[in-house]
């Protein structure tokens, strides 16, 4: 492949967008398995398998979503989820979350402070309201009203490295350079201020489910929500076809409701990859210089058990896990 990419890149396919068409091409085809997990990031890892322990003995994928991404959402060392989760430019960790069952029920909160499993909230406001989507204080009211304890998610690694960003104060989301999730131990000297936990499954009955949770781009605006709590755009169901969620930023991702189309993709016969690689041309082609700068990665199954991904650039990853397998893929990228 490297050889591939140099000869094409060096000849006739200098331009990013004919290489990117000859490896959505050349894409393998999967065999589709079931049940199946996907999750984004190295944190899928263990998320994937507590999700894989509801999933092997038969149970429903939406319950083996919630309870994977609950781990990152716990785990102080994902500075991007959760608890531990940087916080905006005003010093408040602010968390948004979404979840989407088989049968087009979702619940989502966003701008959601103090909670450290925004997920279960999410999951709440889809089987106890009449709403879909709570946002912050009366989010938090509800999700107080409904047992969940006040906790402070502002571990002091976090603030830390807050306190560090305020003496230039520039938000600059970066691209992610590294194949790593931003830990506290890998604090200070990395880059990447990024990373979502977006989630989908097919369980043994066949039926798909998804969720997504993050705490955000860090350092944003105080009161700004990206495309990660907003069905269709970080995460999106249809039990006749598939599910995909989304990461990066996610003013992209919203502008071209990216989960939904990556799903509508695969309506029309395209393979999960072939529509994740669809789904980053769309954001290519609005602002082909601009896109060069960031990074958005989809990852996608359809209904059956066929999964792919395809991100903007380069050192995006997912989780995949079904029997016998429970690894690490590098996803495609266009840069
Ligand atoms: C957001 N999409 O808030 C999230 C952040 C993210 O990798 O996924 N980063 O825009």
């Amino acid at each position: 492949m490297t050889t591939r990419r140099k000869f094409l890149s060096g000849s006739i396919a200098s331009s990013a967008a004919f290489l990117s068409a000859c490896e959505a091409v050349s894409a393998p085809v999967t065999a589709g398995v079931k049940p199946l997990v996907v999750s984004t990031w190295d944190f899928g890892l263990p998320a994937n398998a507590e999700a894989w322990k509801i999933l092997e003995n038969g149970g429903r994928a939406l319950d083996a979503v919630e309870a994977g991404v609950k781990i990152p959402e716990g785990d102080p060392k994902v500075q991007t989820v959760g608890y531990g989760g940087f916080p905006d430019r005003d010093g408040h960790v602010t968390l948004d979350a979404c979840i989407m069952d088989e049968k087009y029920n979702c619940g989502s909160v966003m701008f959601l402070e103090h909670i450290k499993h925004p997920i279960s909230v999410a999951r709440m406001v889809m089987e106890k309201t009449p709403h879909i989507v709570l946002v912050g204080e009366g989010a938090l009211q509800f999700a107080l009203a409904n047992g969940f304890q006040k906790e402070n998610l502002l571990i002091p690694e976090s603030e830390k490295a807050w306190k560090e960003w305020l003496k230039k104060a520039k938000y600059e989301p970066q691209v992610n350079i590294e194949n790593k999730s931003f830990r506290a131990d890998t604090l200070p000297g990395s880059k990447e201020n990024h990373d979502t936990i977006g989630m989908v499954a097919l369980d043994a009955n066949g039926n798909l489910s998804g969720a997504c949770t993050t705490s955000g781009l860090s350092f944003k605006m105080h009161g700004r929500v990206g495309d990660s709590p907003i069905i269709g755009a970080g995460l999106y169901v249809d039990n006749e076809i598939g599910a995909a969620t989304a990461t990066g930023v996610g003013e992209e991702v919203i502008r071209i409701a990216g989960s939904f189309l990556v799903v509508e993709l695969m309506r029309q016969g395209h393979s999960p990859e072939k529509a994740c690689y669809e789904a980053v041309q769309r954001i290519i082609k609005r602002k082909p210089d601009r896109a060069k700068d960031l990074q958005v990665g989809f990852l996608a199954i359809n209904k059956t058990g066929e999964y792919g991904s395809y991100a903007l650039q380069k050192g995006f990853s997912y989780a995949l896990t079904y029997k016998g397998t429970h690894q690490m893929t590098d996803s495609k990228s266009v840069y």
